[in-house]
């Protein structure tokens, strides 16, 4: 397959120059990459700008509920882990609202790769603060500048022992495209945090503003976890890369059932036991 046989029919609604668009192209290159079959592929989102993303890429999809993502995507690998599962969404969809299932999956080590694009604002609903906010940022909902200390997703992923950990930036697609490629052939739970600027609510956090204010990770040791959150701590210039990749058995590989096959090819449950069961518990 090209790559513009992974573009949908739909064109993306994201207003121009969104930094979504640069996600979406790396998404695709990396499909490209590893030559992703749209029929053993599922996107999954939440609800915000960023979670439309699905719509426009060429595969079976489910657009959820605000901060579910996560929690939908592990029962379809559970149904079926011979599927590439991924999860696109926005800051306030994966580190607000949606911030308990993220770690969950990421303990249980579930083979899914999250892609969170990360514009540090409520794109969607106009320009609220997010989880990402910076301090002292003017938003709709903070007149007087944000109070609260920022989510640090590279830091949350690494102490809820995520096995692949990530960030990029939407205006360098082709480095994203490698992280994100890395992430789906990663057995394991993979974050790949981008940063993708909303050109309309965030005026603070720009492109020239993260292109002044990143760097690459290069030569760093992405197998040491001390290394790796000290990296993720940075507040100087904040670093893009890989930051820590581990091979750790997946909750697939090590759960009784699933282990056997996928639950879709196990036989079902009979009726019966199941009705002596419901008798006993109801
Ligand atoms: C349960 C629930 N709470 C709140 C909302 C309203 N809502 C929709 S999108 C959104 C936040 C969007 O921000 P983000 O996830 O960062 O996505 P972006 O639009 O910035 O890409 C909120 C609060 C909702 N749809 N459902
Ligand atoms: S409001 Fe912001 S995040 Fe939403 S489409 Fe427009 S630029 Fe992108
Ligand atoms: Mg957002």
């Amino acid at each position: 397959m090209n790559e513009i046989d992974y573009k949908s029919d739909v064109k993306p609604t994201w207003c121009p120059g969104c930094g979504d668009y640069g996600v979406l192209n790396s998404i695709i290159k990396a499909a490209k990459m590893l030559s992703l079959k749209p029929e053993n592929t599922v996107i999954v989102s939440g609800i915000g700008c960023s979670s439309n993303l699905p719509h426009f890429f060429n595969s079976y999809s489910l657009h959820s509920i605000h901060g579910r993502a996560v929690a939908v995507a592990e029962g379809i690998k559970f149904a079926n882990h011979e599927l590439n599962v991924i999860v696109t969404g926005g800051d306030g969809d994966g580190y607000g609202i949606g911030l308990n299932h993220m770690i969950h999956a990421m303990r249980r080590n579930v083979d899914i790769t999250y892609v969170v694009m990360d514009n540090e604002i409520y794109g969607l609903t106009t320009g609220q603060s997010s989880p990402t906010s910076m301090l002292g940022h003017k938003t709709k909902s903070t007149p007087f500048g944000v109070i609260e200390t920022p989510v640090n997703p590279i830091a949350q992923a690494l102490s809820a022992s995520a096995t692949y950990v990530a960030r990029g930036f939407s205006g360098d697609p082709g480095h994203l495209a490698e992280l994100i490629k890395g992430g789906i052939s990663h057995k394991g739970f993979a974050l790949i945090d981008v940063f993708s600027p909303c050109v309309t609510f965030n005026k603070i956090n720009t492109y020239d503003w993260f292109r002044k204010n990143i760097y690459k990770l290069e030569g760093n040791r992405t197998d040491d976890f001390t290394e790796a959150m000290k990296h993720a701590k940075e507040t100087e210039r904040l670093p893009i890369g890989l930051f820590y990749k581990t091979d750790t058995p997946t909750y697939e590989e090590r759960d009784l059932v699933l282990k056997k096959s996928p639950l879709i090819k196990q036989d079902r449950v009979d009726n019966n036991i199941l009705e002596k069961l419901m008798e006993e518990f109801a």
